[in-house]
């Protein structure tokens, strides 16, 4: 796991009543792993570097769209005082806009994994394997799966408006349709 930028608002000293309760509900033992969350993971598979962090490169509150040029997302592959120098990526992998997609460039790839519990692109989970020899710096077959799960997102509402969870609307919204409450509907 890396640490994301809601991994990190939520342990923030706060007023709010809606990050009260999550921080409550969380407990103390969770808060402190959060906190404890790397921003990056690294490691070699079937003699690619891999690298894993939740927004950029940059660090986890500087947000590269599906959308962004080519340079800003070729970028995303390139090293900074938040990734380290030591390591130089083949595959940047990385979540925060809950929206699965994959881009190459030349001996380059990019890959978002998209979101399990707030998809904002299909109505559907998502997740990604990579599979490969771990821990191995030889070339060798490498794949990457990008996984869409169908599951219950009205017992899932149901469950969250049990357990009183604040702003439960704009929630229920999100996963009945796949649409961040703050955008603008999709171009058509
Ligand atoms: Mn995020």
């Amino acid at each position: 796991m890396v640490k994301g930028n809601w991994d990190e608002f939520i342990l923030a000293k706060t007023d709010n009543p809606t990050f009260l309760w999550h921080q409550q509900r969380l407990g103390k033992a969770r808060r402190n792993y959060l906190a404890s969350l790397p921003g990056t993971i690294e490691f070699h598979m079937s003699g690619k570097r891999v690298r894993l962090f939740h927004a950029s490169q940059q660090g986890i509150y500087h947000r590269v769209r599906m959308h962004a040029s080519p340079d800003d997302q070729l970028r995303m592959l390139s090293n900074t005082d938040f990734t380290g120098y030591a390591f130089e990526p083949d595959l940047v992998g990385y979540g925060d806009i809950h929206r699965v997609y994959l881009k190459s460039f030349q001996h380059k790839i990019l890959f978002n994994v998209g979101s399990v519990g707030n998809p904002l692109d299909v109505t559907q989970a998502a997740y990604a394997i990579l599979e490969g020899t771990y821990d191995s710096s030889m070339e060798s077959t490498f794949s990457i799966q990008m996984i869409r799960v169908p599951y219950d997102i009205e017992l899932a509402i149901r469950q969250a408006e049990d357990e009183g969870m604040p702003e439960l609307e704009p929630y229920a919204t999100e996963l009945r349709t796949a649409q961040y409450r703050g955008s603008k509907p999709p171009p058509q």
